[in-house]
């Protein structure tokens, strides 16, 4: 071996094992990452990475990743095959699908691992364009559906709402970007959050939390309200009733731009104090001081996370998040900077006024409870009875891009069902997951130092217009394909155009990342030529900046239309949040609610021992004084149960978990529904969901967190 192949290469790039984009450099020696590090002269990184980021190089080369694809033979085991035999077969067999019931038969779910690609989501949904189907999901719709639709039925504020970075009051309703790396627009976002928030507080930021738990955020909150789960749009329909009968809203911009500030009053005028008080378990005094700090700051927005976005009434959440920015006027006005580049994306007008509202949902129907696609994508808490229910559109083959339904779709026992019903699964993943178990055939993807990539997410996202690309930075281990390519080579065989939104991807030759970066974010605000020229840049005089209303702009927001005000009224007949689920609370004394962990991201990270060594399971934290009234201790193994299944969980005593709660990380354990190795693999809180038991009318989210839920010993730790 000569001595220039064993030379070390430094290559920058950034990390995409979660949203967060942050810039990295890697070693690379013989074709492989050897080391990575963070980029201390990133402008907004500032050297921040996370212990996942930092198992990169072991996730490429580990033994556990697929470096071919496989396929299922008829004895039901898996055999090795080269990717073009993989890609004949699975064509063929789409083809005949087709040809027997339609494309609405042939689905598509891109997850979480799907989305960190910049352009698996864009290649999916141009396959369905040239195959004619509807049947695209993403993990979006068992999220924060209601970010995309509660804008729409308000009206949209095109300006946007105020920026973090020169806020100085924000509340934060149940997200934790602490762990998570992730905020809502106008929200700290997750680059480098230690420092941000260390450097915002010493600016004077007011913090305010709303959680059930003390969260790594929550702690450093001035006020932290420990909301009991599934209350929050109580608590923020107090929180707006205390601002407008204290007349601390912003009269000027409401008068100019909502059109039914009576109609809100009198929407909230139930929700009183000491009712707010109570059903929240939050002491008064809390509320008033919470409500007033938020008026009281000039700058700064509310923002909910998954928290609220899972627990009932979702919908409503967030549709309080903009009744709150609206009425304190938090709006960008005509000549303020909008912290985001979004250079990705079409240059849009960015004017102070109002987009009318309008239909949230007015995608296809799906062929259960009635509802409709949003955004372009079908709701994925349908997705197990599309597949499952017999009739005309039933969906009969279904491509997994980056995603593990079998963990994280709600209802394991349903999800299992749906995958053993179809006639074709293909699971496009690196590791053999809980789904890729059924799946006919498992693609090997490249991973991302593989791929030539742009932070598609945080684009819209960083907290000032920054812009980064990356190419490969190490030549592909195995036969790998990229998500595009995947979707590229079927479409050839199918013979129907992979369209994009820059034109069809060609077929005299075999692409490259970057052609397809080119058609994917065709016609982006800055051109993809300089975007690859300007890597870890903040670009201040490419700032957006707002301008003034036209001056005929006669839309205004709507904030209490008929089905709000219906929707506040259920909250009132419901005796507590479990109703929503149509139980009896009292039978389900405990609230399961989500959170994240440091260490993984859903159900990826245990497989490397770098984030094994953190813990193997999903503990079921709880308060040390609920764990005594149960006579249980760290290690025990309870049974926890939802009205719709039981699943085992090894307690933890976390002191900052509220009362009656239990906090329990989502997406573990496998394919068993008995958990018999839920010390060393976890368990999936998504069996304890039902689809049908409760779910927003809009959305059709279901309660994934917010569970109610009782508990009982199962196994004692060995002591
Ligand atoms: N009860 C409950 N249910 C929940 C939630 C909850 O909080 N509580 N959370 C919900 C949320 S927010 C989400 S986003 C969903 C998550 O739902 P999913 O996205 O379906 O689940 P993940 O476990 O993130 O699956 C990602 C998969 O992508 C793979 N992967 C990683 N990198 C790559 C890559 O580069 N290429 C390819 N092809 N694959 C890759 C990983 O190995 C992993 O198997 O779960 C939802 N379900
Ligand atoms: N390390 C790591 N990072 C991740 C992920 C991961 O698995 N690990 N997952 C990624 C994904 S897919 C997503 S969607 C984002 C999510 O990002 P976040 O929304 O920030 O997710 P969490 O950190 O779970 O924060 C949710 C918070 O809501 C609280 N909560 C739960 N129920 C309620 C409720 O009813 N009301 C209120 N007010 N609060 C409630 C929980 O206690 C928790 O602190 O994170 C992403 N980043
Ligand atoms: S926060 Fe996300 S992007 Fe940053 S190092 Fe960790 S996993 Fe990678
Ligand atoms: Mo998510």
């Amino acid at each position: 071996m000569s001595a220039s192949a064993n030379r070390v290469t430094t290559h920058q790039t950034f990390c995409r094992v979660c949203h967060a984009s942050c810039p990295i450099e890697v070693d690379v020696q013989m074709g492989r990452a050897v080391e990575i590090r963070g980029v201390p002269e990133d402008p907004i990184f500032a050297g921040y990475t996370c212990i996942k980021g930092r198992q990169l190089p072991d996730q490429m080369t580990h033994a556990s990743r697929l470096r071919e694809s496989l396929r299922r033979r008829p004895d039901g085991s898996f055999e090795t095959v080269t990717s073009g035999d993989a890609l004949d077969g699975i064509a063929a067999e789409l083809r005949r699908i087709i040809d027997t019931y339609g494309p609405r038969a042939v689905a598509s779910y891109t997850g979480t691992g799907g989305y960190q690609n910049s352009l698996a989501v864009p290649a999916a949904r141009a396959f369905h364009q040239g195959i004619g189907s509807s049947s695209f999901y993403t993990s979006v719709t068992i999220d924060q559906p209601a970010k995309g639709t509660a804008p729409f039925r308000t009206g949209i504020w095109e300006a946007g709402y105020h920026n973090f970075t020169d806020a100085d009051v924000l509340m934060a309703v149940g997200y934790n970007p602490m762990v998570s790396s992730f905020g809502p627009v106008g929200g700290l976002q997750g680059t480098n959050p230690f420092v941000v928030m260390r450097e915002a507080k010493k600016r004077g930021l007011k913090l305010i939390v709303i959680d059930p738990r003390r969260t790594e955020l929550a702690t450093q909150a001035d006020i932290h309200l420990a909301v009991k789960p599934g209350e929050d749009p109580t608590l923020l329909a107090g929180i707006t009733r205390i601002i407008l009968e204290e007349d601390l809203f912003d009269h000027e911009f409401c008068d100019a731009w909502v059109s039914d500030m009576d109609a809100l009053s009198e929407s909230v005028r139930p929700y009183t104090l000491d009712y707010v008080a109570r059903r929240c378990d939050v002491p008064a005094d809390d509320i008033v001081a919470a409500a007033r700090m938020f008026a009281a700051g000039r700058r700064g927005t509310v923002g909910a996370g998954t928290g609220p976005n899972m627990a009932p009434h979702s919908s409503l959440a967030e549709h309080f998040v903009i009744v709150l920015n609206t009425i304190c006027g938090r709006v960008n006005r005509a000549g303020d900077r909008v912290e985001s580049g979004y250079f990705l994306y079409p240059d849009m007008p960015r004017r102070a006024q109002v987009i009318a509202p309008r239909n949230p949902t007015p995608g296809p129907e799906a062929r259960v409870r009635s509802l409709h696609g949003m955004r372009g994508e079908m709701p994925t808490t349908t997705l197990a009875e599309e597949i499952i229910n017999p009739g005309e559109g039933r969906i009969r083959a279904l491509i997994v891009s980056g995603g593990n339904p079998v963990v994280a779709w709600p209802d394991q026992e349903l999800t299992i069902s749906a995958m053993k019903d179809l006639e074709l699964l293909v699971v496009l993943d690196h590791r053999m997951s809980a789904t890729a178990e059924f799946a006919h055939y498992v693609i090997a993807p490249t991973l991302s130092l593989e791929r030539a990539d742009v932070p598609h997410l945080m684009d819209r996202w960083f907290r000032e217009p920054y812009t980064n690309y990356t190419e490969a930075v190490v030549p592909r281990i195995g036969d790998v394909l990229n998500e595009w390519e995947f979707f590229w080579e079927i479409t050839r065989r199918l013979e129907v155009p992979l369209p994009f939104p820059g034109g069809p991807a060609p077929t005299d030759h075999h692409p490259t990342d970057d052609e397809i970066i080119e058609l994917a974010y065709a016609g982006s605000r800055m051109p993809m030529n300089e975007i690859r020229q300007n890597r870890m840049k903040v670009h201040p005089e490419k700032a957006l900046r707002v301008q003034p209303a036209d001056a005929d702009c006669s839309a205004r927001f709507t904030l209490a239309s008929d089905d709000i005000v219906s929707e506040l009224a259920d909250i009132l007949r419901e005796s507590d949040s479990a109703s929503f689920l149509g139980v009896d609370g009292s039978e389900y004394p405990f609230r399961l609610v989500s959170r994240r962990l440091k260490h993984v991201l859903n159900s990826l990270g245990t497989e490397l021992p770098g984030l094994a060594a953190k813990g193997t399971t999903n503990p079921a934290y709880m308060n040390p004084d609920d764990m005594a009234e149960h006579g249980l201790a760290d290690g025990d193994i309870i049974e926890i149960t939802s009205p719709r299944a039981s699943l085992h969980g090894v307690v933890e005593a976390a002191p900052d978990v509220r009362r009656g709660v239990i906090s329990m990380a989502h997406s573990w354990g496998g394919s068993s529904l008995t958990d018999e190795k839920v010390r060393d693999i976890g368990a999936p809180t998504s069996r304890l969901v039902s689809v049908d038991q409760g779910y927003d009318r809009v959305t059709g989210m279901v309660v994934q967190s917010a569970i109610p839920v009782k508990i009982r010993m199962f196994e004692a730790a060995r002591r």
